[in-house]
């Protein structure tokens, strides 16, 4: 369709399905969608054979249909040019479709699988495709491979609160939280790899931007230190934000995002230590006792010092996850980076140097009340070449929030999986 127009004149012949209808006595208007854009299609009673002005005059909401005519510009159509059509067929008449204007959102969920072809969630779709396809061309300029961990696990990755248990015929699993422990494994064959896999989170709040079900974006790197992980996480955000502007520049407007919004978003981030942060918020009269983890009003109040992502270093070792190398400056935390984003869009990005000592991990696992058992074989990584190691995991669905500054998380997937739904 989106060819057609930018052909501008001649025959077209374009399939589709109706976006909207209205019709005379004489006249038929309807406007056609495909998925890149929207026309006007005009079938004139006096000029279309009878058959045609039939299917005209039966087509509604959401039916399939095909139509043959001269495009041409005009000013007056919705996207600016129209179809006079000679040829038109139907497909597939729809029955009354159940989405009309101003229904609710707990009622546009029940009907997900009709609304994900909604206009406005179709430029998502296509803003979030940008987003995979850059991030995949990061890596490769990078050299980074990208391998297939497993998402039915035995042990936890972020702690055992929000891990889904599965029946694993007579025993038990678990469904990933996150790829980590196996990129990790990977490093020693690969050396920089990467994965994009659902990860899972029982996550019994509901808010703006927790889903149980999202896809996760993580990389892993042999030999990479603190300084050179923080690095390329910006350059990883940065990359994403100058691609997605590049590339899908006509959605981000529809959505109401002005792609030279992304494409300020350059590295170096600011970056501020935990300690900074409690700072900073005491400053604005919110008293964070040290060592409490930061929350997302918090962050909120943080972010309004900042118009670009912010690099959160260094969290108090209690509240972060066994794997996190000890700051070697200052054992009360840990190498640790949490990536915030503008404008109130909070963490996109978990990330670390990993501990390389296997007695250290040991004894971090028995504190936190993990079975050291579980992790034999992960403890088996420092025992055979153990090396420095870091890498991070990036929220999808948290960037493609931001980037569409959408209202919800929910909206940055086609079907949200959350404490109360799972269906369709
Ligand atoms: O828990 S994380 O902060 N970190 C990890 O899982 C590490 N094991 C990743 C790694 O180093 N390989 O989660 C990483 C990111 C986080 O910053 C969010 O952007 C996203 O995953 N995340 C979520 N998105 C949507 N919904 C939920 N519930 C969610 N939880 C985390």
């Amino acid at each position: 369709m989106q060819e057609a127009m930018n052909k501008g004149s001649g025959v077209v012949k374009l399939r589709g399905w109706c976006y909207r209808e209205r019709k005379s006595s004489k006249l038929a208007f309807v406007v056609l969608r495909d998925d890149t854009n929207i026309i006007q299609c005009v079938v004139d009673k006096a000029v279309v054979k009878p058959e045609v002005w039939d299917a005209a005059e039966k087509v509604n909401i959401e039916s399939s249909l095909w139509v043959e005519g001269e495009i041409k510009e005009d000013k007056r159509a919705p996207t600016g040019y129209e179809v006079q059509v000679s040829n038109m067929q139907l497909i597939h008449l729809a029955e009354r479709f159940p989405i009309t204007k101003d229904q609710s959102t707990e009622f546009l969920l029940d009907v997900r699988h009709l609304w994900v072809r909604s206009r406005e969630l179709t430029n998502v779709w296509k803003v979030k495709a940008q987003i995979l396809a850059g991030a995949r061309e990061f890596f490769r300029q990078k050299g980074y491979y990208e391998v297939t961990p497993p998402i039915i696990t035995g042990s936890s990755c972020e702690g055992g609160s929000t891990l889904f248990q599965i029946k694993y015929f007579d025993d038990k699993a678990f469904l990933s939280q996150s790829a980590q422990l196996y990129l990790e494994a990977m490093i020693f064959s690969l050396n920089k790899v990467w994965a994009l896999t659902p990860s899972f989170r029982a996550e019994p709040s509901k808010t703006n931007r927790h889903l149980t079900e999202y896809w996760h974006l993580e990389g892993e790197e042999a030999f990479m230190g603190f300084e050179d992980l923080l690095k390329f996480e910006e350059e990883l955000v940065a990359f994403i934000c100058q691609w997605t502007a590049e590339h899908a520049a006509k959605e981000l407007q529809i959505l109401g995002r002005n792609p030279e919004d992304l494409r300020k978003i350059t590295a170096p981030f600011p970056r501020i230590t935990y300690d900074e942060a409690l700072k900073i918020l005491k400053n604005d009269g919110i008293d964070v006792p040290w060592g409490k983890d930061l929350r997302t009003i918090e962050e909120e109040a943080l972010m309004k010092h900042y118009d670009k992502p912010l690099l959160v270093t260094r969290y108090p070792k209690e509240i972060k996850a066994f794997y996190m190398k000890d700051d070697p400056q200052d054992e009360r935390v840990v190498l640790c980076c949490d990536v915030l984003a503008p404008e109130g869009y909070g963490e996109i990005i978990g990330s670390s140097e990993r501990e390389t000592d296997v007695n250290i991990l040991i004894n971090k696992l028995k504190a936190q009340g993990e079975k050291v058992e579980n992790y034999n074989w992960y403890l088996d990584l420092r025992r055979f070449g153990s090396v420095q190691h870091s890498g991070f995991g990036l929220g999808i669905e948290r960037v493609v929030r931001w980037l569409c500054k959408l209202e919800t998380i929910r909206d940055a997937i086609p079907f949200p999986r959350t404490i109360k739904r799972m269906t369709p």
